[in-house]
């Protein structure tokens, strides 16, 4: 039977990406997302193309009744997850602290960092008993440097970099990999998703520079994730070539 590697957040962008990736290289894949419609022409797509099999699951991170329920449920060929990948997650406005909306930050805290926990905490007993696994983080350049009105977001972020040290501390003894993985400027739903819709806004983020392409982060993390078994990549950086940081993108006008 191939390794199984759980993707959260895979009905688009990154995740999505990631799973096309995966499922090029024979693994067996656990998809996760709300829109369950989109998880589902994914798995007839990767199932018909790469001959894997597919577990989509209806999910939404921020219910931690539901995560532990479904992994629970996990039927039993099902549950040996070898790679978790800890994707799921959002930007919500663009605003100066003063001005922020309480249920945006609810909503970032609840699926960025409290989401990424309970979907962690149900996977890593499975990896102990095992004595190895991988947990692969989405942070962003947003978890290194505070952009202006970014500030609840940037905050998930950062805190998505302290509980990858911690997990890779706690988890040491066990044999489990830890990874973050912070990208840059996406080109993906996520702004989309940022400014509710506002498809002219979202594209102008992308505007006069080449960003990045969720294909290209996946190729990363597929990377991380196919290392011999005693190399581990802990925190990495991965920005298009025209953005420095989370403050300099040079764009053409
Ligand atoms: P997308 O909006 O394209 O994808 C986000 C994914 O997260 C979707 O599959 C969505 O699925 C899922 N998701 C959101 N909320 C929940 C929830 N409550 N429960 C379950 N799944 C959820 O954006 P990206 O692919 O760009 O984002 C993926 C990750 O990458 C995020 O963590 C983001 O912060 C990070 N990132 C993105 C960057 C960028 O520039 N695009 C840069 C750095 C980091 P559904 O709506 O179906 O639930
Ligand atoms: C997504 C990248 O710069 O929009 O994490 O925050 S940014």
């Amino acid at each position: 039977m191939a390794s199984i590697v759980c993707i959260t957040g895979a009905s688009s962008g990154i995740g999505e990406a990631c799973a096309y990736r995966f499922a090029a290289a024979g693994f067996d894949l656990i998809l996760t997302g709300r829109r369950i419609e989109r998880l589902q022409h994914l798995q007839q797509q990767l199932e018909s193309r790469h001959g894997v099999r597919v577990h989509a699951l209806e999910l939404d991170v921020r219910s931690r009744e539901a995560v532990e329920a479904a992994f629970r449920a996990l039927p039993a060929e099902w549950q040996a997850i070898a790679v978790l990948i800890n994707n799921a997650g959002l930007a919500l406005g663009l605003q100066p602290i003063q001005d922020g909306n309480p249920e945006d930050w609810d909503v970032m805290i609840d699926t960025n960092i409290k989401g990424l926990l309970y979907v962690t905490k149900a996977v890593v007993p499975g990896m102990i008993a095992r004595g190895k696994g991988h947990i692969i983080n989405i942070g962003s350049t947003a978890a290194k440097d505070t952009y202006p009105a970014g500030n609840v977001y940037c905050a998930t972020k950062r805190a998505v970099e302290a509980l990858s040290e911690g997990m890779r501390i706690d988890l040491l003894p066990y044999g489990i990999k830890v990874t973050a993985v912070h990208p840059g400027a996406v080109e993906t739903e996520f702004s989309l998703v940022r400014f509710k819709g506002d498809a002219q806004r979202a594209r102008k983020v992308y505007e006069g520079f080449q960003p990045l392409t969720a294909g290209d982060v996946a190729e990363v993390i597929y990377y991380c994730a196919s290392l011999p078994a005693h190399v581990c990549i802990n925190d990495l950086v991965i920005t298009p070539t025209a953005q420095a940081n989370a403050h300099f993108i040079h764009k053409l006008s």
